[in-house]
């Protein structure tokens, strides 16, 4: 039995996706995966190798990661909106056997090696299945400084984390999963498209996220739906002037809210809109899910739930020492458990770094927790890191881009709230002698190098950026230049 997948071919007929008109069945999907495998094989790719693969909504692509984890290949989702830059150091570091693409034709300007998932050969013979202590996936994640690490993650924390969730969620074969969350992340990759795959559900993958497109298929079959909190406040936006949609919305079995932070007003106007509260959780790429609200348990707005059963959590001061629980005690997130990951690829300082002796992850994430046991996340040790539209972004990969501008001599970034984003990125930059940049001049670049995600949404020019004694820019003075608009 293979340890992530099970035994996709014993639900046969069953629909596993539907994109547009199409249905692919479990049966069918098997069989796909299977040729991709023996495909992947008969080329010299060999368990433990790792294949990137650019994540488009594609049916092939999923296909072709499933065949990856058949083979005890590691998959290296890529962005298909990936910056130059960016895809340049995810290349080198995870040193991939193969690019692959369900078409590969927009890619072949940025990865001339691209090649196309085929799927059309023969399945060939069952293969051994890969140790559940082999990786699954290596996803690129930011930090405050450098650029993106890959985690990986491998078939068992995955397991581990998507049987949690099913409990918590009473997630079962009758869901069908409506999502529109890009698949080069764990929410939509590993949630999202795996999780309805093991619980034997089926998968609405809708090819981008649009509010109309959220709530047509909702209305036609969708049971749960998972998405970030930006696309939330979007459907809140539309529902308003449309309330036939937030009527189609309100019949879900479950709405799931999570990558970023859900604000107590918005979960309040949802709930006005729906009839029924969002189920918030609370993760990380390297740690997976770890806390979540229950489908048949209390929803209490500004907090993520109790922790998945099996999971240690803890809050721990500065020094990384844990602190006695109590209503008003505030510390950094710890996690251990079956769910964290294996370390960061060739950085096994950044992992020695992120998790201590005693084998905790430090989460970088400040909480507390009610006297309900339900965690209450709020705010980050970090300012250098930014969720924007649910996607993590360092400063410092940002300010390093903005640096290889000819117009730009210094910069700073910061994070500013934002009613639809959360936090939206907004640049400070010393122009070079003579050069007056253009916000939107230094957005393309920036969405050039990394990608369109991690752009500036404002650029303001000043003559100098302000520096304590030991020249460290002083980033909460920029932000409090600021009109105090959201
Ligand atoms: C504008 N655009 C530009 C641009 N200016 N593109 C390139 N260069 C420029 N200078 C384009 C964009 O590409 C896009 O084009 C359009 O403008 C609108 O962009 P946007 O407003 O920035 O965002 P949008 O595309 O509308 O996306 C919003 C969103 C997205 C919510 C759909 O942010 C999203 O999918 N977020 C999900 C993030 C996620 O999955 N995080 C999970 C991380 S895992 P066009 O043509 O595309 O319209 C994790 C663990 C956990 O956190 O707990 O889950
Ligand atoms: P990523 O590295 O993209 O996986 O992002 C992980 C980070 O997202 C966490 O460290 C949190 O800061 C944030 N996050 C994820 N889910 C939630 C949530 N439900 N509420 C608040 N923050 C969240």
């Amino acid at each position: 039995m293979h340890p992530l997948l099970g035994d996709l071919a014993a639900r046969r007929g069953r629909p596993a996706l539907r994109m547009d008109d199409a249905t692919v069945s479990y049966a069918e999907l098997e069989r796909l995966a299977r040729a991709h495998a023996a495909r992947l094989r008969a080329e010299g790719v060999a368990p433990g190798d790792r294949v990137a693969v650019w994540a488009t909504p594609h049916a092939a692509t999923i296909a072709a990661i499933l065949g990856n984890a058949l083979l005890g290949v590691a998959t290296v989702p890529l962005n298909p909106a990936l910056g130059d830059g960016e895809l340049r150091h995810v290349l080198a570091d995870a040193a991939p056997r193969l690019v692959l693409a369900a078409d590969p034709a927009p890619f072949l300007a940025r990865t001339p090696q691209a090649a196309r998932v085929t799927l059309d050969g023969p399945a060939g013979p069952p293969l051994p299945p890969p140790a559940p202590s082999d990786l699954f996936l290596v996803v690129y994640t930011s930090g405050t400084t450098g650029p993106p690490k890959g985690a990986g993650i491998t078939h068992a924390a995955a397991a581990f984390d998507l049987d949690a969730l099913a409990g918590a969620w009473g997630w079962t074969h009758d869901d069908v999963l409506v999502h529109a969350l890009p698949l080069f992340h764990v929410h939509g990759l590993l949630l999202g498209v795996l999780g309805s795959l093991r619980t034997g559900g089926t998968l609405r993958l809708l090819p981008r996220f649009t509010p109309e497109g959220v709530c047509a298929a909702m209305e036609s079959e969708g049971t749960l739906l998972f998405a970030v909190p930006t696309m939330y406040h979007r459907l809140a936006e539309h529902c308003e002037a449309t309330p036939a949609d937030a009527a189609r919305l309100g019949r879900a079995r479950l709405l799931v809210s999570g990558s970023a932070a859900l604000p107590v007003r918005e979960n309040e106007r949802l709930h006005r809109l729906f009839g029924q509260r969002p189920v918030e959780r609370y993760g990380l790429t390297e740690t997976l899910i770890l806390c979540a609200a229950r489908h048949d348990g209390p929803r209490t707005p500004g907090t993520v739930g109790p922790p998945l059963p099996g999971v240690a959590l803890r809050l721990v001061d500065e020094q990384r020492r844990p602190l006695a629980p109590g209503p008003d005690v505030l510390g950094e997130i710890a996690v251990k458990g079956p769910c964290v990951f294996g370390g960061y690829l060739n950085r096994p300082d950044a992992t020695a770094e992120a998790v201590d002796a005693a084998g905790y992850f430090h989460t970088g994430d400040i909480a507390g927790i009610t006297a309900a046991g339900e965690v209450r996340i709020v705010g980050r040790r970090a300012t250098d890191l930014i969720k924007t539209g649910g996607y993590k972004v360092g400063a410092g990969e940002v300010e390093a881009a903005l640096l290889e501008h000819p117009s730009v001599r210094e910069a700073a970034v910061v994070g500013v709230p934002d009613d639809d984003l959360g936090e939206r990125i907004v640049a400070f930059v010393v122009p070079s002698p003579g050069a007056a940049p253009g916000a939107d001049e230094l957005a393309a670049h920036v969405a050039g190098l990394l990608a369109p995600h991690k752009r500036p949404r404002a650029v303001h020019l000043v003559e100098a950026l302000p520096r304590n004694a030991m020249g460290k820019v002083l980033k909460k003075e920029l932000a409090g230049r600021l009109p105090p608009t959201r």
